[in-house]
């Protein structure tokens, strides 16, 4: 394959031959050896259990882990009574605005931010990857976009559940996140496949009753999601905000590159998190959910309360994450 690391090391061998007045023929690029074999995912919340038997299918069929992981947070996306999706709480103008990211194992990237009416917004992050440019649409670009691609515009109305909160939510009118358990919008997924590549994506309706407009850490990549295939794939869930501040799923990559296990390298950045909070810290929700190249999987949360949905040859539970409080 002719890679980009390739390409500089056989420019540079090209150009070393030139200076000694000798032809050069390019060496032959070394692949490194594939971790095969053992294919895993694993998702944030309790929702992951069923969002993961999406990601089986194809994982269990020896498919891609970038399918696998659009599969399965569109069964996330598709169910009506869960928090993620068209199905969720709206924005404190009463719209749901969608926002969501996918990544593959060669860099690739795409993302929709604001996006509204659509049923799949993890589907319009991947065209966005593949079919154009970009790396991120938001808004009514987004939604032309999504149509043009002859994804459906979906009725602009509440589900019975958003409504009511929507309803209650409006008599203070108070914005005051807390995403546990019992209150949370997100589903992220992180999975290796049997060639050992891995892919992650995450989707969201954002946190409930948000200024309009608002983007959290979920579209954006290195934030709510970063997939580096030489070393893991991470993806992120809670306050937003507070992962952008400091590129959560990216810096938890590089902590594994370092050499931390994938529950520390969680570990480190929302110890950071908490730093940089202080006090504020106890009022927030932020955890991770990490996979390396061994196929080892691990998690770190703020608070109580975060669970994780693994999958492998062996198993299929939700694991009870450590956390900082
Ligand atoms: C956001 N990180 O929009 C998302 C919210 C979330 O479970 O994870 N909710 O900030």
């Amino acid at each position: 394959m002719f890679n980009r690391r390739y390409f500089l090391r056989s420019s540079l061998f090209s150009s070393l031959g030139l200076l000694a007045g000798r032809k050069v023929v390019a060496a032959t690029p070394v692949q490194r050896p594939l971790v095969t074999g053992q294919p895993v995912v694993i998702s944030t919340w309790d929702a992951g259990l069923a969002a993961n038997k999406g990601a089986w299918e194809v994982l269990s069929r020896n498919g891609a882990a970038l399918d696998a992981v659009e599969a399965g947070v569109k069964v996330t996306e598709s169910s009506q009574n869960c928090c993620v999706g068209l199905g969720a709480n709206p924005d404190r103008d009463g719209y749901v605005t969608l926002d969501a990211s996918i990544m593959d194992h060669e860099w690739n990237c795409g993302a929709v931010g604001f996006l509204e009416r659509i049923k799949h917004p993890i589907s319009v992050a991947r065209r966005v990857m593949e079919k154009t440019p970009h790396v991120m649409l938001v808004g009514v670009g987004a939604q032309q976009f999504a149509v043009a691609e002859g994804f459906p515009l979906e009725p602009a109305v509440l589900s019975d559940d958003a409504k009511k909160s929507y309803e209650k939510w409006l008599k203070k009118a108070e914005y005051k996140p807390v995403i546990n358990i019992e209150n949370h919008d997100t589903i992220g997924m992180v999975a290796m496949d049997a060639a050992g590549n891995l892919s992650g994506s995450c989707t969201t309706s954002g946190m409930g009753f948000k200024m309009r407009g608002r983007l959290g850490d979920s579209p954006i990549i290195g934030a709510g999601l970063f997939v580096d295939n030489e070393v893991g794939a991470v993806t992120a869930t809670g306050q937003g905000e507070d992962v952008i501040r400091v590129c959560g799923s990216h810096s938890v990559v590089e902590y594994m590159r370092q050499g931390m296990s994938p529950e520390e390298a969680c570990k480190a950045a929302v110890e950071k998190i908490a730093r940089i909070k202080k006090e504020k810290a106890k009022d927030i929700q932020v955890a991770f959910i990490a996979l390396n190249k061994k196929g080892e999987t691990g998690s770190y949360a703020l608070q109580k309360g975060f669970t994780y949905a693994l999958r492998n040859n062996n198993e299929e539970r939700m694991v009870e994450v450590k956390s900082y409080f």
